[in-house]
């Protein structure tokens, strides 16, 4: 059985709950990072060198960065979740990349800031988040989900950390298409069960 190592309250561990649920994987979920203090010993380092969370222990194989889970797991169950055309799947793959490369800092960002008064807050946190905020929500736009009518990796991958940061306490656009997206997402069980925690 996997063992998926990781807070719950981690977005990066919630992308992956999402999709165990929706694929009705079994696994177990055990609970590492931060408050746990449990990530920075030897044997947690010898499996994520990164002290970070998720970590994915499948047998003898360990996977780290949640992206790589993901596609880790569609791989072994040959899911349309993960297209198997290569032009289907650099259209999900494109949205998971600027995730972790262009969003992840100003999430960051954002999520330092929105447990501080509005006074002591970056000037240009909202801004920055606006403005990636902007991109997707154009691309969602007559849209179900984020290339099309087909679930794929880049709504697991996205959702969690997105809904977060439409939710920051922030003075930001209404962004309709995002949170119609959120909403779609909100409906399914699977998604439910991986935000629980919050
Ligand atoms: N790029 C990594 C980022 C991992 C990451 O930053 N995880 C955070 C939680 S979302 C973490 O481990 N924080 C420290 C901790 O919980 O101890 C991934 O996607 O897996």
């Amino acid at each position: 059985m996997y063992k998926l190592l990781g807070r719950a309250t981690s977005g990066n561990v919630q992308k992956v709950i999402f999709l165990l649920e929706e694929l009705d994987i079994s696994y177990e979920r055990l609970d590492y990072g931060r408050q746990f203090e449990n990530t920075d010993t030897p044997e947690y380092l010898a499996m994520n060198p990164t002290k970070k969370v998720p970590t994915l222990v499948d047998g003898d194989t360990v996977v780290w960065e949640s992206n790589t889970i993901l596609r880790y797991l569609a791989s072994q169950h040959s899911t349309p979740f993960y297209p198997a055309l290569p032009g289907d799947r650099a259209q999900s793959e494109t949205w998971m990349d600027w995730l972790l490369a262009t969003v992840n800092p100003v999430y960051l960002a954002g999520f330092k800031d929105a447990k501080k008064a509005e006074a002591d807050r970056a000037p240009d946190t909202a801004a920055n988040l606006a403005a990636e905020l902007k991109i997707l929500d154009k691309h969602l736009s007559g849209k179900a989900w984020m290339t099309g009518d087909q679930l794929t990796l880049a709504d697991f991958a996205l959702g969690p950390i997105i809904r977060r940061c439409i939710n920051f306490p922030f003075d930001l656009p209404e962004f309709e298409n995002i949170r119609q997206w959120v909403t779609r997402l909100e409906s399914r069980p699977a998604f439910k069960k991986a935000i629980a925690a919050g």
